[in-house]
Formats: structure tokens, C-alpha cells, sequence
């Protein structure tokens, strides 16, 4: 008898929303699957609700688990990111053999990933960190998968994964993305994108509230309106069905009766930190986080609104075109949270010689995922045509649309600043695209102030090499490479 007749063909430990959720999706592909879970209980549970979908193995030990396996073994590991992964990773170890695969799918953080990779590598395992968008309905119907590892281990799941995964226009959204801490990094990015699609949306509504003075159901219709154009996408769609939920209790919308602070899991974090690290400015999905933060601090927020001068919103003149303008703006500052974003994907493949295909992340990303949109589609053409981009901004479709919108742009932020409404992602979007298109900007001074006060040095237009002034000396300038 072969060494596979009777065996799973994969396993999944780790059985929380996400992970029973992705098992019953492999199971439903006809693929035995061996299911595992450090609390017995909720194995039990598993194969009592779900066991009869399909070839499940439930097993109460991970030794029975890993028996319950053909070779290699691919195990999915669907636990709590961080410390769990680790205490996974270690009790596996021992019960595996050369060549195994134990693939972690939960939202780790990239760093620890290639951590991860080269320890199991010592351990004759292959490891892979693979990202996984989509929710716990994403992971049942069909995620967006961001596969990162060994190509080898890669092959091995493969078919499943691509099996498992959302569909469009015919191709499967899971495509290998790199080694190492490839896919989860590119997860992290994908995260951080949704932070600020997230974030200009709430600025869209917070001005159409109070400074449209728009009510939610009306505000729901004019997302609704905006999902059939440029904006068409995930979010814009529930964000129209969050806004007309009535609530039960007052009658009212739901939304008007939701507190206003904002919580966080830190992957928006991860990416603004690897974008400083980077030097690459990530305006959009930084200020998201910052927004954030800045919405946890409710009762500071209360204190100061009684005490801090400045405009009331809606008391003042609004242009005839607002509504419009506020589409255009989201659209215009949407274009540029994205260009920010796989500008830093970009740098960090050169920085870790990923060799990044970033028309195929765009392409991964049109389905399953919560940033799905029509708009990836333009991102993915982008890159066919234009091959290794370096910023999205310069290719004529985006080029066009940013200058199409950005009078709309401007009076909207004019509008809010003068009525005192808070739209960072908006502003700072507006002011990286002012910056980026700046042939000349004011960065001269800061030089020439870094030479005063630490002697830093300068390079200058008009002569090559780098200088120096003895500004408290004598004045002059000496060359300090020569
Ligand atoms: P959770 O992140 O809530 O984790 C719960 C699971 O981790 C349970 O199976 C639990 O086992 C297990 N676990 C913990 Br906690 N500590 C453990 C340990 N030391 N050893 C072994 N198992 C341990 O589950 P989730 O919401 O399904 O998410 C799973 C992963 O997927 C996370 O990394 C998450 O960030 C990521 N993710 C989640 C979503 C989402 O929408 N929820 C979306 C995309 C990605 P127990 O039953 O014995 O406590």
C-alpha cells in the first residue's frame, strides 16, 4: 500500500473563524483535509458541525495530525499571529521529516516570517508565509492568497491553493509572490492600503455630514451612486450598506449611534514603520494610522472641543459642485494611496531581492479581498504596458485622472479647512502629489541648515562633489570629498 493511500493530502491547525473557515473551502475542493486544534473541544465541535462536507480528518493530537498526513506533509497554520506561531512551529518541528512544509497563514508580521523560514530551513523544513484577504467570508468562498516561500514548497500546494481561491475574469487571485517574507509583507502593504481606502472614505463622509449636512440614508445613496463609476469597490459598496442600516433600538441609523474611536491589529503600523525604514513617504496609509490614533483619544477629543477655537463645520459657503468635488477628491487621493503603496512594495523588493510582480499583486488583488475594485484592473494594465513603474502617478490613465480631478480636489480642501473638518488622508495626498511634481522644492534650505549647525555638507547645482561653509569661521566654502 502507498504511503498516501487513507492520508490527508494537507491539514489545518488552528481551527478560530479563519481557519475552519479556509479548511471547509479546501474540503469542499474534494481535497482530504485533517483538521487540528490546540483546544480539543473545538475540533470536536468542527467535525460535529462541519464534518459532513466533505474528507475530514478531526484529530485530538498534533502526533495523530501529523500521522494523519501524506508526505511532504503541507501543514496550514492558522493561529493567533506572534508568540503562538512560534509555539506551533517548535511542537511540529519534532514530529516532521526533511521536507515538509508548514505554511503560516495568518496575518505574522514579515520579519518574524523570514526568521521563521531560515530556523525551519535548519530543521531540513520548508516554511512559507502566506497572506490571506478576504475575511472569515473570503477565506470560506475564496480569498485573495499572497503566497510567500519556497518555490518548491510553492508547487506542492499549488493546486490547492488555486483552487481555493477567488476567481476573475478566469484567474485565480493566488499567485506565488516571492521567498521569504514575500507574501506576508505584501499583506502587510495590502493592509495598509485598506487603512487608507478606509480612511478617505470617512473623510468623504464626515464632509458630507457636516459640511453637505447630509443625513446617513442620503449619504448611503450617494455611495451607492459612486460604486456604479471610478470608485466601484468593496468598500464602497458596504460603506453604502453600513450607512443605510437602520438601528433597532432608536430607529435611527446605526452608524450615528456607533462611537467614534477606532481600533487597530497593527499591520497599518507595520507598513508606515517599513516605509520610514525605507525612506519611501507613504502619506495616505500613515495618516490613516495617525487618524486612528487620533480618534482613540475620546476623551481629550471632548475636552478640547469645548476649548480649542476654530470654525463651525457648515457655516460657511460651500461650492455648487461640493458633492461632486468630495468623489473627486476620494478618487484623486485614492490614486495616490495606491501609487504610495506599490512605490513601497517596489523599494522593499529591490531592498530585499524579491523581485516583486507588482501588476500580479494588483492582478491578486481584484477579488476576495477588501480592497477588492474595478480600479486594480487600471493598476494591472498599468504594469503590462509599462513594465518596472516608478510611480503609478506617471502613467497617462492615472497622470490624466489626478488632473482631471484635481480642481475638485483643491476646492474641497479649501472648503474643509476653512470650516474646520480634519481630512489628513485627503491633504496629505494633495501635498505629496504638489510635493512629487515639484521639479525644485525646499529641501535646499534644509541642507544648507544641516550644514550650519552639524557641518552635515551640501552638494550644489552647479558643481559636482560635496561642500561645506564655515559659517562660524571665516565663511568660506570648502569642497569635502576632494
Ligand atoms: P485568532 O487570531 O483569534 O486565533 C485563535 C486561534 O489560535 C485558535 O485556534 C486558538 O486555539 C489558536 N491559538 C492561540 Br490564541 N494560541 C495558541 C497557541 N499558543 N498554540 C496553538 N494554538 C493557539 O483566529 P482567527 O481570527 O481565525 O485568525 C487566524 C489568523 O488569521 C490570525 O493571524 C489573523 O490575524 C489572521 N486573519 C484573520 C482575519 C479575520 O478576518 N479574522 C482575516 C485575515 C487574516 P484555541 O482554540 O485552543 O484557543
Amino acid at each position: 500500500m502507498s504511503d498516501t493511500a487513507g492520508k490527508s493530502r494537507i491539514g489545518v491547525t488552528g481551527l478560530a473563524v479563519m481557519g475552519a473557515n479556509l479548511a471547509r473551502n479546501i474540503a469542499s475542493r474534494g481535497v482530504p483535509i485533517a483538521v487540528h486544534n490546540r483546544t480539543t473541544a473545538k475540533t470536536r465541535e468542527f467535525m460535529e458541525e462541519f464534518g459532513h462536507e466533505g474528507a475530514f480528518t478531526g484529530s485530538e493530537s498534533l502526533e495523530e495530525f501529523v500521522a494523519a498526513l501524506e508526505k511532504p506533509r503541507r501543514i496550514i497554520v492558522m493561529v493567533k499571529a506572534g508568540k503562538p506561531v512560534d509555539g506551533v512551529v517548535a511542537d511540529l518541528t519534532p514530529l516532521l521529516d526533511e521536507g515538509d512544509i508548514i505554511i503560516d497563514a495568518g496575518n505574522s508580521h514579515f520579519p518574524d516570517t523570514v526568521r521563521r523560514t531560515e530556523e525551519c530551513a535548519a530543521n531540513g523544513i520548508r516554511f512559507m508565509g502566506i497572506g490571506v484577504s478576504g475575511g472569515e467570508e473570503g477565506a470560506l468562498k475564496g480569498p485573495s492568497i499572497m503566497p510567500g516561500g519556497d518555490e518548491s514548497a510553492y508547487a506542492e500546494v499549488e493546486e490547492i491553493l488555486t483552487s481555493i481561491a477567488a476567481v476573475v475574469d478566469g484567474t485565480p487571485c493566488c499567485v506565488h509572490v516571492g521567498p521569504g517574507g514575500a507574501g506576508h509583507y505584501v499583506k502587510m502593504v495590502h493592509n495598509g492600503i485598506e487603512y487608507a481606502d478606509i480612511q478617505l472614505i470617512a473623510e468623504a463622509y464626515d464632509l458630507l455630514t457636516h459640511v453637505a449636512g447630509l443625513d446617513a440614508p442620503a449619504i448611503a445613496a450617494i455611495f451607492e451612486e459612486w460604486n456604479s463609476g471610478d470608485l466601484e469597490s468593496f468598500l464602497i459598496e458596504i460603506t453604502a450598506k453600513v450607512l443605510a442600516k437602520k438601528d433597532e433600538k432608536t430607529d435611527g441609523p446605526l452608524v450615528d449611534v456607533i462611537v467614534d474611536r477606532a481600533e487597530q491589529k497593527g499591520t497599518g503600523t507595520w507598513t508606515a514603520l517599513d516605509a520610514l525604514g525605507l525612506g519611501i513617504p507613504l502619506t495616505g496609509i500613515t495618516e490613516a494610522v495617525f487618524a486612528r490614533g487620533l480618534s482613540a483619544l475620546r476623551d481629550e477629543r471632548k475636552a478640547a472641543s469645548t476649548t480649542l477655537a476654530g470654525p463651525k463645520p457648515g457655516e460657511g459657503e460651500n461650492p455648487d459642485s461640493l458633492v461632486d468635488d468630495i468623489r473627486q477628491a476620494l478618487y484623486a487621493s485614492k490614486v495616490v494611496a495606491y501609487a504610495q503603496g506599490f512605490a513601497q512594495m517596489r523599494a522593499a523588493s529591490k531592498a530585499n531581492d524579491w523581485d516583486l510582480d507588482l501588476g500580479a499583486m494588483a492582478t491578486i488583488w481584484r477579488g476576495g479581498c477588501i480592497i477588492r475594485a474595478q480600479f486594480l484592473n487600471r493598476i494591472r494594465d498599468a504594469y503590462a504596458e509599462h513594465g518596472d513603474l516608478e510611480n503609478l502617478l506617471m502613467v497617462p490613465y492615472f497622470t490624466e485622472a489626478v488632473a482631471n480631478a484635481q480642481d475638485a480636489w483643491r476646492r474641497v480642501i479649501v472648503t474643509a479647512t476653512q470650516q474646520g473638518v480634519a481630512i489628513p488622508a485627503f491633504s496629505s495626498s494633495l501635498s505629496y502629489y504638489d510635493g512629487y511634481r515639484r521639479e525644485r522644492g525646499p529641501a535646499n534650505l534644509i541642507q544648507g541648515l544641516r550644514d550650519f549647525f552639524g557641518a552635515h555638507t551640501y552638494l550644489r547645482t552647479d558643481a559636482e562633489g560635496s561642500f561645506h561653509t564655515r559659517w562660524g569661521q571665516d565663511g568660506t566654502e570648502v569642497r569635502t570629498d576632494a
